[in-house]
């Protein structure tokens, strides 16, 4: 038997794991009690690793369909299948090939580092990601307000005494834009050293019934609270509190001149909540010592998601809780560049706009709302061929049947994922990267998002038996150049490690500067492509040693902390961390400003509604997270997906009775895009007007699966609408979607 210590990949919280393999095989997975952060928390995901490491249907060798059926290969005749189906269209058109990056290519350091080359390679607009089903909204309002679209503030939930929460559910999801291991456990230590946590969601959630108070709200609503927050403050404090931040702090005479109409009353009946509350949530955030306003998944896919994402930082800033410690800070992750001073380029969004609907770009990205219409829509620039890259968007993405119909009319698809399921059933060629367990790990992502600075490395346990994540992204990108299908890959890892290296000694703020880049890259220690350029980042990062030897962080010392790096609780980042071109936060950028009027609008048209004969309140869908699934891809594990069904339809007695729904029984829910029949689950955990099925079911077409056949539940995002979309971001609204629903 060997034990094992690790990172788990599968979700934001980065829990130390302990695994013990055995010699007679199986896998035991125990959370790591010696791990500095998560301290032996681990949820059913991560403990099912082993499993997924061992699931008889995760793909080991590629796949290529032959006469309509997918047949195993070997990897030179895969490399040389997506050669023939991609040249031919990449050498007509560059714009007809897209990519979409889905949610675990971020989880892992090879791909997050390497499918940069495979986007440049490919010269495509035509790029679609995950973050316009979920955080765009987020890197858009930082961008805006603090210069970049990853400068974005977490609460300080160890040391906050006061936590307002809207829109998630981290007992369940463990957190997002929020890397913080036993979340529950955090919250449950804010309350018991006398904090408050106050959660508005339209649902009695897991994490609502932790809270010192939970307020329901309607759906899609959040951002009219925000303002009406945002209101009461000013009244009752104008800019006093902005305390050290005054002087890095510009817009708060707009800030406070929009929103200005948006007063609690006037806001009070569209989104639920009461005046008296509105007006007590503005002033305990006053009143507490110190104070965090967090939102997410909930409030960043909706209606006014840039809204509420830009209105949190402001109250963050208003109430002088921003970047000090029991707020809301900025983490600074061991793979940053580190920065010397204020100041930069700033943000821009529509460098390019959609080819359909000339939809803007941002992130260098078209949401994935429009990647439909990118397909099936005739014309110079149609999408022809896709790669995806982790992705299911057949399953994440609004209006699944449409998208399931572009993926279906493509000439030409290539997918790099671990199962054959209902996005890759479409690709010619499927390319399965190693398991988890066969390839090492640091999360380069999350630990900029993180509670605590972090650093935890560890090692591949099992060799792997096929190429690494870095070697396919190399060769598909090498394709993409034209070259032949077995052209060396080395050529990417050296450009990517060297134009990493060659910018790191170039930074006067990193401890690199001035090395010679040649010598940088011949004390690198690491083997594999992707941690050679993981070391680089880290030893010219905040923390590293600089390439010079000393004190900082190197490899080897990463190698000799299986438990992982404590770098420390977050500091104080401003003015350093901000990139705006007047080294000033942004309290009011001009294009969210102007949305305002866009939620005054609707806040309009819905007390027209009201007083009205029309009742502006028929039924709204929400999703929900479980602990035991992730998104549309962990239900091919039995332990994780047995017991009691759980992608019901839950309903409020209220709403069941007036509909004449009965518990346990089925019933038909529409919406404008389609209509699917859901068990009915009835609980006053739901708000009255609202209604929640969770996403990522509907397993019945995934050919590869055979568990999550068994357990198939439905497709909610057969459901929404890909033309509902927050127009400020382009992020799909994947809650609050009109429904009716009738008994069967
Ligand atoms: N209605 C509704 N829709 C939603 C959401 C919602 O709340 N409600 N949530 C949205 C959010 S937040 C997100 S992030 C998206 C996620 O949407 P996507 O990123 O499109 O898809 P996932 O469901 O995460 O599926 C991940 C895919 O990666 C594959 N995979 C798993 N591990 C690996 C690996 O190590 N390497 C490779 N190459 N592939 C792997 C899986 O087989 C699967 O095909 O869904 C969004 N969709
Ligand atoms: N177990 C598990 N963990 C996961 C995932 C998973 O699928 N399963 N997915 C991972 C991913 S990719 C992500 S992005 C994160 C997301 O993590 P979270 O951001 O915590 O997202 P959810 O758990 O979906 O919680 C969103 C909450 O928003 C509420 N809500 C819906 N509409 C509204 C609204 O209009 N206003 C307000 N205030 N609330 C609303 C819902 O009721 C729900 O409770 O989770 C990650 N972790
Ligand atoms: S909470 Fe997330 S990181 Fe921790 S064990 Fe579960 S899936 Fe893995
Ligand atoms: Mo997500």
């Amino acid at each position: 038997m060997s034990t094992h210590f690790r990172t788990c990949p599968l979700c934001e919280a980065t829990c130390g794991l302990e695994i013990e393999v055995r010699q007679e095989g199986g896998i035991r997975v125990r959370g790591d009690r010696e791990d500095v952060f998560s301290k032996g928390f681990l949820c059913p995901k991560g403990s099912a690793l082993g499993k997924l490491h061992d699931d008889p249907d995760r793909l080991t060798q590629p796949l290529v369909k032959i006469d309509g059926v997918h047949t195993p290969v070997d990897w030179d005749e895969a490399f040389e299948a997506v050669a023939a189906k991609l040249g031919p269209i990449m050498a007509t058109d560059r714009q007809a090939v897209g990519i979409y990056l889905g949610n675990p290519s971020i989880h892992n350091h090879a791909s997050a580092i390497f499918a940069r080359a495979l986007i440049f390679a490919l010269g495509t607009k035509a790029r679609f990601s995950a973050s316009s089903v979920d955080q765009l909204p987020k890197h858009i309002s930082a961008g805006m307000m603090f210069g970049s679209p990853t400068a974005i503030p977490v609460p300080d939930l160890d040391r906050t005494d006061y936590l307002l929460m809207l829109g998630a559910n981290p007992v369940a999801s463990n957190g997002s834009l929020c890397t913080a291991p036993n979340f529950e456990g955090r919250l449950k230590e804010l309350t018991a050293r006398g904090g408050k946590l106050i959660v508005i969601d339209p649902r009695r959630t897991e994490t609502a019934k932790l809270a010192t108070r939970h307020i329901f709200i309607r759906p899609g609503t959040d951002a009219a609270l925000l303002a009406g927050i945002v209101n009461v403050i000013i009244a009752e404090v104008a800019d006093s509190r902005l305390d050290r931040l005054q002087e890095y702090v510009e817009g708060f005479d707009r800030l406070a001149e929009s929103t200005r109409r948006f007063t609690p009353s006037a806001v009070e009946r569209f989104c639920g909540i009461s005046t008296e509350d509105m007006t007590q949530l503005a002033l305990d955030l006053l009143e507490a010592p110190t104070a965090a306003v967090y939102s997410r998944l909930g409030t960043h896919t909706a209606e006014f998601g840039g809204l509420c994402a830009w209105l949190v930082d402001a109250i963050n800033v208003l109430t002088g809780n921003l970047d000090r410690a029991g707020g809301a800070m900025f983490p600074m992750s061991p793979n940053s560049s580190p920065r010397a001073a204020a100041g930069g380029k700033g943000f821009t969004m529509g460098r390019f706009t959609s080819r359909v609907s000339n939809f803007p770009e941002a992130i260098g990205e078209i949401p994935v709302a429009f990647l439909a219409e990118e397909i099936l829509t005739p014309g110079k620039g149609q999408i022809r061929a896709m790669i995806t890259m982790a992705g299911n968007p057949v399953r994440s993405s609004p209006n699944s049947q449409s998208m399931n119909k572009a993926f279906e009319s493509l000439d030409a698809m290539v997918s790099v994922d671990i199962y054959l399921n209902e996005t890759t059933r479409h690709a010619d060629v499927i390319l399965p990267p190693p398991s988890p367990l066969e390839k090492s790990h640091f999360d380069v992502a999350f630990y900029g998002f993180s509670v605590r600075n972090i650093a935890n490395y560890s090692p591949a346990i099992f060799d792997k038996s096929g190429p690494s994540d870095e070697e396919i992204i190399a060769r598909l990108s090498l394709i993409a150049m034209g070259m032949p299908a077995n052209a060396d890959p080395e050529i990417v890892y050296d450009a990517t490690l060297n134009s990493i290296v060659q910018s790191a000694t170039k930074n006067a703020a990193s401890p690199s500067y001035g090395v010679d880049p040649e010598n940088a890259i011949a004390t690198l220690q690491a083997t594999s492509p992707a941690d050679r350029v993981l070391e680089a980042m880290i030893r010219s990062g905040p923390y590293g040693d600089g390439f010079k030897g000393g004190e900082g962080l190197n490899f080897e010392r990463l190698l000799q902390a299986p438990h992982g790096i404590d770098l420390g609780p977050l500091g104080s980042r401003i003015p350093e961390i901000l990139e705006t071109p007047s080294a000033m936060v942004d309290m009011a950028p001009t294009a969210l400003v102007s949305d305002l009027d866009r939620l005054d609008s609707t806040i309009r048209t819905f007390k027209r509604l009201e007083a009205g004969s029309e009742s502006p309140s028929g039924l709204r869908l929400i999703g929900r997270r479980h602990v035991r699934s992730n998104n549309s891809w962990m239900h091919n594990i039995e332990v994780l997906v047995k017991g009691r069904p759980r992608c019901t339809l839950l309903v409020n007695p209220n709403d069941a009775q007036k509909r004449g729904l009965v518990d346990g029984a089925l019933a038909l829910i529409s919406s404008r895009v389609g209509s699917l029949e859901a068990q009915v689950e009835i609980t006053d955990d739901m708000m009255q007007g609202t209604v929640s099925l969770p996403h990522g079911w509907g397993h019945q077409e995934s050919p590869g699966t055979t568990v999550a056949r068994r357990y198939a539940g439905v497709a909610s995002n057969l459901l929404t609408d890909e033309t509902a979309i927050d127009v400020m971001t382009g992020n799909a609204v994947l809650n609050g979607i009109p429904v009716t629903v009738t008994s069967l």
